[in-house]
């Protein structure tokens, strides 16, 4: 982290991962954005799944599940109840780095679908992780949430790749993606008017102060949010309001001009194009597209080419 921190900062344009957000307090700040008036992307995602997973999981005939960042595992039940209802549900998968979540997670999981194996994966899906073999087939690789759009395409393209290297030919990807649309409907889903999503954006600051034993005044830094349509893309920042140094030890000082920010995240959004051209970097080919009634959210559906 310390490594990561230090290179982040020290570059003309600061940046720092997405996945520093993500303590105790983040992942709770977070669960409260998805139920923003303005942040329409979880409550579309979900909606798209439970119309549509118990058809496409039968067609599919999934008998196991492997989940990309799991996250919170209330997307993860609508799939494998349709594998249930399907009556092929054989083995989920969870990958994520928070093993409190795994745990707890699998445990409720094997409760309520007795029959069911779990097996979760501890691992930053930004890095290298191992994907099992010998999975029952057909395995449904989901990367949900739309949390593909953190990844610079480089990255998108090469997770996407490792995931398609495991894939055998009755194997399925499904991604979750936010849709280009109407920019202040997208800005407006990133500066809320209760502020939920400053505070989210700040807390970066608070995981560095923890974690690093670093200064940060977290008041210092505004949140700023905006659409940078050449790249088609949320930005997210912390911006420096006045001059000022912050000491991280193991770094030493680290200077902020007044405006200066640190990129905290990217959030890329798609549309048909542009998941079809990111499957086909990774060999997969685009089989089904399925946005909904107002486009404001998609999932697709690859198979290995
Ligand atoms: C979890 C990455 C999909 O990009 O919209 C929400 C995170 N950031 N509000 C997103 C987030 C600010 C979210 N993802």
């Amino acid at each position: 982290m310390l490594e990561e921190v230090a290179a982040g900062l020290s570059t003309p344009q600061k940046e720092l991962p997405p996945k520093y957000f993500y303590d105790h307090r983040g992942s709770e700040l977070f669960e409260e954005i998805t139920r923003l008036p303005e942040y329409y992307q979880t409550r579309t995602e979900r909606a798209i799944l439970e119309s549509w997973m118990p058809e496409l999981v039968a067609e599919l005939g999934t008998r196991s599940l492997v989940e990309l960042g799991a996250g919170s595992a209330e997307k993860s039940r609508i799939i494998i109840s349709a594998m249930r209802g399907a009556g092929t549900a054989a083995l989920y998968v969870p990958i994520d780095v928070s093993v409190t979540f795994l745990n707890q997670t699998a445990a409720g999981l094997r409760r309520e679908y007795p029959g069911l194996t779990v097996d979760p994966i501890i691992a930053d899906i930004a890095e290298h992780f191992d994907i099992p073999s010998g999975l029952p087939l057909p395995s449904l690789f989901a990367f949900l949430g739309g949390t593909i759009g953190n990844f610079y395409p480089p990255a998108a393209i090469r997770l996407l790749s490792r995931v398609r290297a495991a894939m055998r030919t009755t194997d399925r990807f499904l991604l979750g993606v936010d849709l280009r649309k109407d920019v202040g409907r997208i800005e407006r889903a990133y500066n809320d008017t209760q502020g939920v999503t400053a505070a989210f954006n700040r807390n970066m600051l608070l995981v560095l102060n923890h974690e690093l034993k670093a200064n940060f005044e977290p008041d210092a830094f505004q949140h700023r949010a905006f659409y940078e349509a050449v790249n088609h893309r949320i930005e997210m920042h912390l911006v420096s309001t006045y001059e000022q140094e912050v000491r991280i030890p193991g770094i030493g000082l680290v200077g902020f001009r007044q405006g200066e920010s640190i990129r905290t995240e990217i959030s890329c959004k798609h549309d048909r194009a542009s998941v079809a051209d990111l499957f086909s970097s990774a060999g997969l080919h685009l089989e089904i597209w399925r946005p909904d009634s107002e486009s404001l959210f998609a999932l697709a559906v690859g198979r290995p080419v």
